[in-house]
């Protein structure tokens, strides 16, 4: 095997992770981005791939004429706030580690072959998730992303134009779309279904539906000292009430439910806020559910605001529907990737992911590599080194039967 993994795996794991946890902040159009823009750009010169930017800042590296029906993989390198080294980077690595293992078999592709990076795949400072690909295959407008804005008041725009991209360009892209005839990505497992398994790879049946709602609390600002607790609408209790509830609700539909990102206005310690500001993440096997569980929690905001003479608001602010990948490829990758004990085993997944975003447009799979402990979005993230490189060889089988057809 062509042993590239290790070499570009270290090359990238510097950028943008933090003295202090050692988790990783890669947000979108900040220094952290822009370097490991640079060393993907850098890394895919290096083997002679031709690399473009297209007009939403995703990044695409060919591998011959970018033409169509190509075979294309990849994934993200943007991260959550203390994310893991893992979640987007070893799609990433590992495609162009594939591609150097293709090249060490002498595949000669049939088709052009791309690796890409999708920008904003976390939707960590601008919130919405899978921006970059939903932006190529239309599925938010280009006018709500050029104003989403960051903790700061920046715009998408602004930010886009500060990194050098024109941000009037940005919208649906049926040309680079077009040239996509299979999509596969490859991911650390967010979870320990291949641990229970025994199986280093695994292959995505579906992407839960799972969607991001605001919850705002709107009191009254007061003397935390001097204000009677009867004269109190503290936005806080409703809030916290709402959190119980999202559990409850979660528990109560086999789903799960997060608030994991508050802003308390004015924040201040002898301060009774006037305003907290909730967002809440929900996910469910299918959107029935999906629908009941937020219906339960924002009942409840309602409920609890009114008690406290707070305003409730909720607002949704992004909404992936249920995405079942195609049975024939879905088989086929199963097979290509399985052993002589059959094919790997095939599993659904909560967590969002480019390729779900795709699998609207595009014929698409999925390609999980165990992570012993399952943790995802924390410095803990972790899959083991002969895992990666099982799945480098695996993601190369896969692109190598592709590439045939
Ligand atoms: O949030 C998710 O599920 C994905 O990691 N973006
Ligand atoms: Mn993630
Ligand atoms: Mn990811
Ligand atoms: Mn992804």
């Amino acid at each position: 095997m062509s042993d590239t993994f290790d070499e570009l795996w270290g090359a990238l794991a510097p950028v943008g992770r933090q003295r202090t946890t050692g988790g990783y902040r890669r947000f979108s159009w900040t220094p952290a981005d822009t370097q490991a823009r640079a060393w993907f750009a850098a890394a895919a010169a290096d083997r002679g791939l031709t690399v473009e930017t297209d007009r939403n800042g995703n990044m695409w590296a060919w591998w011959g004429d970018p033409g169509p029906d190509a075979v294309v993989t990849g994934s993200h390198l943007d991260s959550v706030p203390d994310g893991g080294a893992y979640d987007g980077p070893l799609g990433v690595v590992s495609a162009l580690a594939a591609v150097d293992e293709l090249r060490a078999r002498g595949v000669r592709p049939a088709r052009p072959l791309a690796v890409t990076v999708f920008v904003e795949e976390e939707g960590a400072r601008f919130g919405v998730a899978c921006l970059g690909s939903r932006l190529l295959t239309g599925a938010i407008t280009p006018e709500r992303a050029r104003g989403l804005t960051d903790a700061d008041g920046v715009t998408w725009a602004r930010a886009m134009a500060e990194a050098g991209l024109d941000p009037e360009r940005i919208g649906a892209d049926p040309l680079a779309l077009e040239r996509i005839g299979v999509f596969v990505e490859l991911h650390i497992e967010q979870g320990r279904h291949l641990v229970h398994r025994g199986s280093a790879l695994g292959v995505a049946s579906a992407v839960w539906p799972h969607g991001r709602w605001r919850l705002d609390f709107t009191g009254q600002a007061d003397h935390a000292g001097t204000t009677r607790l009867a004269d109190r609408n503290d936005p806080m209790l409703p809030f916290a009430e709402t959190v119980l509830a999202a559990r409850e609700a979660a528990e109560a539909h086999d789903a799960v439910a997060t608030i994991g990102k508050v802003a308390v206005h004015p924040n201040g310690t002898n301060a009774i806020p006037s305003r907290v500001r909730a967002w809440l993440d929900a996910r469910a096997p299918d959107e029935g559910t999906l629908r009941a569980v937020v219906d339960a929690i924002t009942a409840t905001a309602r409920r609890a605001a009114g008690r406290h003479g707070v305003s409730p608001a909720s607002f949704q602010e992004s909404f992936s529907p249920v995405v079942h990948f195609r049975d024939d490829l879905r088989d086929r990758v199963a097979t290509t990737v399985g052993g002589p004990a059959g094919p790997a085993p095939v599993l659904p997944t909560g967590a969002g992911h480019d390729a779900g975003t795709l699998a609207a447009a595009v014929p698409t799979a999925m390609l999980f590599v165990r992570n012993p402990s399952g943790v995802s979005h924390a410095p803990d993230e972790y899959a083991e080194p002969a895992d990666c490189h099982t799945g480098v060889r695996a993601l190369a089988d896969v692109l190598a039967d592709l590439l045939a057809a």
